[in-house]
């Protein structure tokens, strides 16, 4: 498995996100990707690659999946935040006022010349901090994600995005759930792009991945399976249902699987089997799995109950699938735990995979 990892991590700390009616420390922090880093290196996977994607192309594979607009918003953002103030410079940029859906009368068609107002329209919670450097991270991360999916194209028969912050939660114009820039969605897109006809993304994340869904709904050459604690209680709330199927050329072509706060693994795998058999059955040539480890019993923000062994086994169910597979990494919030269970789950495919 080929591991490229966003060196450029760092630059997005965010201080604190709304959480349970009061703003506390980011659970999304550094250390998550130090961990699982040092878990790869403590194995002996492998050197980390150089990334082969350019900057330039890494745009290209952004506009692929993202709106131009959006991705400028993104890019700019910091530099409009602190120009509304020069305290603004010292916390974060957090979103607190949205327009509600239409039918409530607000309109989003007026010219929006207020930053929060802006910073609203783009994002979907006030859990998703911006800061100064969280444009440059998000974009190494899509880099580690094209140079993860143009190593699968070349013939690798796996690799790894190692990257942060998150991206499934991210929508083609909007932030939100930690994330700015879809990884997964911006690797399945590439995938497409250099020959792979049908591309399936299997989240694994304890979330909904209500972005690369969005991304994907109306396309049948992409399917999206997201396996996730059931959003009638639990985050993102607002998608991720089970009669979510995919619309116009991608009707039949995504598939939600929520499941019960509280699910253990023995029902969380069954669940996945289902899952994937319905992905066999499409037939797809290329794999994305969104990686998120916050399905661990020991997650802070999440409500399954997998433990640290289980996640060999997932590891080798996905690779017994037998596809070139990309990996994004997602959630995972137990930080001391983070690096053995995406780990696991990166050795446990390595071992099983008949790509090798
Ligand atoms: C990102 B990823 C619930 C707050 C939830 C957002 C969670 C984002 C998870 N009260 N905050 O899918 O791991
Ligand atoms: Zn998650």
């Amino acid at each position: 498995m080929q591991l490229f990892v966003n060196h450029q991590h760092t630059q997005h700390q965010g201080r604190q996100e709304m959480f349970r009616g009061r703003l506390v420390d980011c659970h999304e922090v550094p250390a998550r990707l130090d961990h699982v880093a040092a878990e790869w290196e403590r194995r002996q996977l492998g050197a980390a690659r150089a990334l082969s994607a350019s900057l330039d192309d890494t745009h290209a594979a952004i506009a692929r999946v993202h709106n131009g607009a959006y991705v400028e918003f993104v890019r700019t953002a910091w530099d409009q935040w602190v120009a509304l103030h020069p305290d603004n410079a010292q916390r974060d940029a957090l979103p607190s006022v949205w327009p509600l859906p239409s039918r409530h009368g607000f309109r989003t068609d007026a010219p929006l010349h207020n930053f929060a107002a802006r910073l609203g329209q783009y994002a979907f919670d006030a859990g998703t901090p911006l800061m100064q450097g969280s444009w440059a991270a998000a974009e190494e991360g899509a880099r580690c994600a094209v140079s993860a999916a143009m190593a699968v194209a070349a013939g690798a028969p796996s690799a790894f995005a190692l990257t942060r912050p998150p991206g499934h939660h991210a929508g083609p114009d909007y932030m939100g759930g930690y994330c700015f820039l879809n990884n997964a969605a911006i690797a399945a897109q590439r995938l497409r792009d250099q020959g792979f006809s049908r591309v399936a993304v299997v989240d694994v994340d304890y979330h909904h991945g209500n972005g690369t869904q969005t991304i994907f709904y109306e396309r049948g050459d992409v399917f999206t399976l997201s396996i996730h604690g059931d959003p009638r209680t639990e985050y993102p709330f607002f998608l991720g249902h089970a009669d979510e199927a995919g619309a116009a050329d991608g009707a039949g072509s995504n598939l939600n699987l929520p499941l019960p706060r509280g699910t253990t693994f023995g029902t969380w795998h069954a669940a996945l089997q289902t899952g994937l058999e319905r992905v066999m059955a499409w037939a797809p040539t290329a794999l994305v799995v969104p990686l998120g480890v916050d399905t661990f019993a020991g997650d802070p923000i999440s409500g399954f109950g997998l433990q640290s062994p289980d996640y060999l086994r997932l590891g080798q169910t996905l690779a017994d699938l037998g596809l070139p597979t990309v990996f994004t990494f997602e959630g995972g919030y137990a930080v001391a735990e983070v690096g053995v269970n995406a780990v696991n789950v990166l050795q446990g495919f390595m071992q099983h995979h008949r790509l090798g």
